[in-house]
């Protein structure tokens, strides 16, 4: 690594952690094991500033190397953009590898123009086991290209070095992981105790570039600490995008509760009561305004007093679902102005990303991201929802890739493989005592089997204590049931 511009390397790791292009939980790689840290520098095009500065320390990275070739060539696809950028400062010829041969015309692998003895710089993303530049390498090689050098962004350190090293190529990396993550330990962004779990990972698990392992131990890949459902809400509060995310799993902890209570009364006065009796217990209270039929300001500002004494957060489950200009004036305007009190709404991803974009814009001065948040809505406990695995798989991709990944709090959702990013909270409704389904179609779990079966964080109880004869002793016992079986989840 260099060790000049090391202040701006740190500022680009933490820039890089905070638009995830990486990010820790239990993830499945491209080599079949899972890992508890997980690279997509693919998000780096979005932003052109990441770009720039990834780019320019590339450039700089190979001067001060003393790397000279007669081509640069990107490992397809992520690092194509980054070797063009690189190709253009420095005035070097590119050359791109096609991942399938033409079916049509040259048949050519290889694009540009070149000689047989020509030398060429490889230019890669992330590198773990070192096979994709190893592809890369073969098909120069096989036109007669010379390649003595490869530069990267992220060594995983999981032998990738080491097995191109094999068939010639010295590897030079930007970062390693050992410097992302004392990098982001330093600034306050992960625990002593997750850069301690990593680095025993990487200790164990080295890899070979046929994926397989080179005599590590796989049981510690197996046995992912990571994965969302083992960390505790303290560690996870660090690793949350999202402001509202971050203090609502910091109000659980401390407060000791992992309960929502579902408010679906139709006064103001008795939801102002129930909230009274649960607020003790609940770290959030979830309403539908819409069938309050004596919706009045005050009744919000009472809400938003009963929520300061008792510390819990405010939820609108208004699931909403329209085009980004109606859905962003439904949440600020109307009589309800949801924007101005509720700390975390609902949302479906029906419509797509533009959802959230439609949301965030009504946001402004003092409601800001920073205060207010949405949860996404991924399955539903109603029986006979038309969600399907691969709606369950885009609405993932919408509340984890892309710029809005600060105003995304949690998904709504019924199992625990949702998601995997732990800095996201799993909300899941339909939780009551007594398993089974109610008239019209809801679907009820037990507190136990929510949290510790299907990778629940936060309980939705609603009737199971609205029409309890005793509230308050109701609402505590789902809190305990609720928290029990948190602890229970995160015990080693
Ligand atoms: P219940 O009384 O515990 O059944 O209330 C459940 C609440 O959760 C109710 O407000 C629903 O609107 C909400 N809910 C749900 O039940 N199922 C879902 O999939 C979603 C929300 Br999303």
């Amino acid at each position: 690594m260099v060790a000049k511009n090391t202040d701006e390397m740190k500022a680009l790791a933490v820039k890089l952690f905070q638009i995830n292009a990486f990010k820790f939980g239990d993830y499945k790689m491209k080599v079949g094991i899972n890992s508890p840290v997980y690279f997509d520098l693919r998000v780096i095009v979005s932003y052109p500033d990441v770009m720039q500065t990834v780019s320019d320390l590339l450039v700089a990275h190979i001067k001060d190397l003393q790397l000279s070739s007669k081509h640069v060539c990107g490992v397809p696809y992520t690092a194509l953009p980054l070797a063009t950028i690189v190709s253009v400062q420095q005035h070097t010829p590119m050359l791109v590898r096609r991942k399938e041969a033409k079916a049509y015309g040259t048949k050519k692998l290889i694009e540009g123009i070149y000689q047989a003895g020509d030398t060429c710089l490889i230019v890669e993303d992330v590198v773990t086991s070192g096979s994709s530049i190893l592809d890369t390498v073969r098909d120069l090689q096989s036109e007669g290209i010379v390649v003595t050098d490869a530069v990267v962004v992220v060594d995983r350190e999981q032998g990738g070095a080491a097995n191109i090293a094999k068939h010639g190529v010295r590897m030079h990396s930007l970062f390693t992981l050992s410097f992302l993550l004392n990098t982001l330990h330093e600034a306050g962004h992960i625990e002593k105790a997750t850069v301690d779990a990593v680095a025993k990972y990487i200790a164990a698990v080295q890899i070979n570039s046929d994926g397989s392992f080179i005599g590590g131990d796989k049981s510690v890949a197996e046995a992912n600490d990571f994965s969302r459902t083992k960390l505790t809400y303290e560690s996870r509060a660090n690793l949350a995008k999202s402001p509202v995310a971050k203090r609502l799993f910091n109000l659980m902890a401390t407060k000791q509760t992992n309960l929502c209570l579902a408010a679906d009364l139709s006064e103001a006065d008795a939801i102002l009561d129930m909230a009274d009796k649960c607020g003790p217990y609940i770290c959030l209270l979830k309403t539908h305004v819409d069938i309050v039929s004596d919706f009045s300001e005050s009744f919000i500002v009472n809400l938003q007093a009963l929520a300061t004494r008792h510390n819990f957060l405010l939820m609108e489950d208004r699931k909403f679902a329209d085009i980004g200009n109606t859905v962003s004036l439904q949440y600020g305007q109307g009589l309800y102005k949801i924007a101005n009190w509720a700390d975390l709404v609902t949302a479906h991803t029906l419509p797509g990303r533009s959802i959230v974009q439609g949301l965030k814009a009504a946001l402004g001065g003092a409601n800001s991201a920073k205060e207010r948040g949405v949860f996404l809505l991924a399955e539903m406990s109603a029986s006979g929802n038309l969600i399907d695995e691969k709606y369950k798989e885009n609405s993932n991709k919408i509340a984890t890739e892309g710029g809005d990944v600060d105003f995304v709090a949690g998904v709504v959702c019924q199992s625990a493989d949702c998601f995997a990013f732990p800095g996201l909270i799993q909300l899941t409704p339909g939780v009551k005592i007594d398993e089974g389904v109610d008239k019209l179609g809801q679907q009820y779990q037990t507190p136990e089997h929510v949290v510790k079966e299907r990778g629940a964080d936060i309980g939705v109880v609603g009737r199971g204590i609205l029409q309890a004869s005793n509230v308050e002793k109701t609402a505590a016992s789902y809190r305990d049931r609720l928290w029990a079986a948190y602890q229970e989840r995160v015990a080693k």
